[in-house]
């Protein structure tokens, strides 16, 4: 039985004083449930207060993203080894922000989830279609696409450790989300793919997200699909009442 996952992406919101009022508010109240995993994916100045601020306790902090090299000329980037040696935990790897603003690519996805394994860090890897590729029933090929490559060359154990969201990008912050069906339908489409890319004990154990509009209203009947296993989400992780009804909902 996989662990339900819920990832807020704060993107560039907040200020640090709110970060840390988030995050005190909510380590009183997280659920204590093992059978959910809750992570804040917060922007890189607040990592360190973050880090501190939960310590001992359930939550998670991850990046939103980061470089694949160690270090080095590459003024204005943030490494992996920074964030693990900060004590974060977790990364989000070729959110389609990124591809779309930042030149992300399958290429670099790739390259980023090897780098987290390496430092110890879990990838959210985020794969999605455009709405114009889902109305020319291109959306199993490219999300197809995308999960082989991103993660192409990492060992089973890696890939059964790797999270993979599902984030159409016609659903993202446009308060659209796909139908629990839809979404489902592409999620195991995902797990499929990891079947036969690496095997079917590898992807039974992957945790497969799904992002876009999640919010408390609809990440009930999300979670009792059969291959989504927990959220990604963006605007409704914004507040700490409402971080907290999505992970309640995962336990
Ligand atoms: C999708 C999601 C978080 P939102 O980007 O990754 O954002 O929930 O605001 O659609």
């Amino acid at each position: 039985m996989r662990n339900k996952v819920i990832a807020g992406n704060w993107k560039m919101n907040k200020i640090l004083a709110e970060a840390n009022q988030f995050t005190d508010d909510v380590v009183k109240k997280v659920p204590s449930n093992d059978n959910v995993e809750s992570i804040i994916c917060a922007p890189f100045p607040f990592l360190s207060s973050l880090v501190e601020k939960t310590k001992g306790t359930k939550v998670k902090i991850g990046a939103q993203n980061m470089h694949f090299e160690e270090k080095g000329a590459f003024t204005g980037e943030v490494s992996p080894v920074m964030l693990k040696d900060l004590g974060v935990t977790h990364v989000v790897i070729g959110h389609s922000e990124r591809r779309e603003h930042f030149a992300e690519t399958d290429e670099t996805v790739n390259k980023k989830a090897h780098a987290a394994f390496k430092h110890g860090l879990t990838p959210i890897v985020c794969v999605g279609e455009t709405l114009e590729q889902r109305e020319a029933n291109e959306t199993m090929k490219h999300i197809e696409k995308q999960v082989r490559k991103g993660l192409e060359g990492l060992s089973e154990e890696q890939v059964a450790s790797t999270i993979v969201a599902y984030e159409p990008i016609w659903a993202i912050g446009t308060g659209k989300t796909a139908s629990s069906e839809d979404a489902n339908e592409v999620c195991t489409h995902i797990r499929n793919v990891i079947k036969d890319a690496a095997s079917e004990d590898t992807a039974e154990k992957v945790v497969i997200q799904y992002g876009g509009s999640v919010k408390p209203a609809n990440i009930d009947e999300l979670l009792t699909q059969s291959d989504i296993d927990g959220a990604l989400v963006g605007g409704a992780s914004l507040e700490a009442e409402s971080f907290l009804a999505l992970v309640e909902a995962g336990t």
